[in-house]
């Protein structure tokens, strides 16, 4: 009994946890319409898994500084606002942004059956599902280098730290983009700002060194992405890893990702799911205890 009870609880814990990621339209934030929000989980910005920080004391404490733990979109009647919020973010060498580590890319799917899958292919070093072809391309980065690409259109954005906070936040013309819809779908990619790097990206090398991050393959074909938004139930159950690791050298083969909101419809259910769960668990433990008693008191009499 207390093997089903303990399966019926965890049931509901994961259950719970996948309603991380949730659309909220109605929503009201400071005038702005929130239109979608989800947590990633803290501790993995690793890449697929097994990338380590450059060892550079600039980067000490080797941790945080490219670790996605939220994303919102916002609205109001002229901007769309994109809010990525790290584990830590410091002003190491003092952009007049606010934030100086981080190259943050924001891809939308805005237009079902059109986009382009290749347009990370060079500097990320990935491609995006063919089912999800973004529309929008959103470079954030210092020193005045953030913008927005749609088409053959291309313009510059602001992008700042939004004060005492740890969240970047990249402003772009609702005239450019359009109103935000509920089947728009986002990628977020988190990489190290450099500008020698290709389209800006640190390099991830095999072994690593004082501006390179380790742990990958000196190919040039790993993702230069140090944490992906992909909600999931824990850190240790990520679907960032298994995404970053479908690259092959072997094949001269980019990482695939999917948008991080793709699976959103399970949001619809889980909850549901989550309360049944933990009502059978009461139930089992309530049916547990008077048995208990039950056989206590024949014992006895
Ligand atoms: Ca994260």
């Amino acid at each position: 009994m207390r093997t089903t009870l303990v399966i019926l609880v965890a049931i509901a814990a994961v259950a719970m946890a996948l309603t991380a990621c949730v659309p909220l339209a109605s929503a009201q934030s400071a005038g702005e319409r929130v239109v979608w929000e989800c947590d990633d989980p803290a501790g993995d910005d690793h890449g697929p898994g097994s990338y380590t920080y450059p060892t550079n004391p600039s980067f000490a404490p080797y941790a945080g500084h490219f670790d996605i733990v939220r994303f919102r979109v916002t609205a109001d009647e002229r901007h769309v606002h994109f809010d990525t919020t790290l584990n830590r973010l410091v002003n190491t060498w003092n952009a007049p942004e606010g934030f100086s580590h981080q190259l943050i890319e924001i891809l939308i799917d805005t237009e079902p059956g059109a986009g382009d899958v290749n347009v990370a292919s060079r500097g990320a070093n990935v491609r995006f599902d063919r089912r999800w072809a973004p529309d929008v391309f959103i470079r954030v980065l210092a020193w005045g280098g953030s913008s927005v690409t749609v088409g053959d259109r291309s313009l510059g954005i602001s992008a700042v730290a939004l004060p005492n906070t740890t969240t970047v936040r990249a402003s772009v013309p609702i005239e450019l983009v359009g109103a935000p819809a509920e089947d728009w779908r986002y990628y977020v990619l988190v990489s190290s700002q450099d500008g020698y790097g290709p389209e800006d990206h640190r390099p991830v090398t095999q072994r690593g060194g004082p501006w390179v991050f380790g742990g990958g393959s000196d190919s040039g074909m790993c993702p230069y992405v140090i944490d992906l938004l992909a909600p999931a139930a824990s850190a240790a159950a990520n679907p960032q890893y298994s995404q970053l690791k479908s690259w092959s050298d072997a094949d001269r083969r980019l990482a695939v990702l999917v948008p991080a909101n793709v699976f959103d419809a399970r949001s619809d259910w889980a909850p549901i799911a989550g309360w049944i769960a933990l009502g059978a668990a009461v139930v089992a433990g309530g049916a547990a205890y008077l048995a208990r008693r039950r056989a206590r008191r024949r014992k006895e009499s």
